[in-house]
């Protein structure tokens, strides 16, 4: 999708501040922080959201899962986090490629984005 925000991310024709990478998955930083750590993880594959993915994307969506307490440890958030998908204009989606959020830090977290 050469339209898509986060494909271009992906492509490298925006510049992030990248925090992961594997063949399937990048996470950055997101460019408006709602928190002291704000990350996005997306799958490198253009998937609109949650509500279009298959049974196929099952492990990949694991791996993403997973991820979230990996980037948030490495990235010094303690004492825990928080994981958000906005999924379709009622979810709050602004970006329509699938991201996870990631929240963290000392401060109190916003209840949604
Ligand atoms: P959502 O409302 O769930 O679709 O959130 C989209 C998020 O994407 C929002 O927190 C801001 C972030 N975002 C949008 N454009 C860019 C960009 O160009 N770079 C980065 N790093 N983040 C972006």
């Amino acid at each position: 999708m050469s339209d898509c925000v986060f494909c271009r991310i992906v492509k490298g024709e925006i510049p992030s501040s990248k925090v992961y990478e594997d063949d399937e998955v990048i996470a950055f930083r997101d460019i408006h922080p709602q928190a002291p750590l704000h990350v996005q993880i997306i799958p490198k594959r253009h998937i609109e959201n949650l509500s279009q993915t298959q049974d196929d994307d099952i492990p990949l969506l694991g791996k993403m899962l997973a991820l979230a307490p990996q980037i948030a440890a490495e990235q010094g958030s303690h004492g825990g986090f928080r994981t958000i998908i906005n999924t379709g204009r009622v979810g709050g989606q602004e970006v329509y490629h699938l991201h996870i959020h990631v929240l963290g830090g000392d401060k109190t977290l916003p209840a949604m984005l």
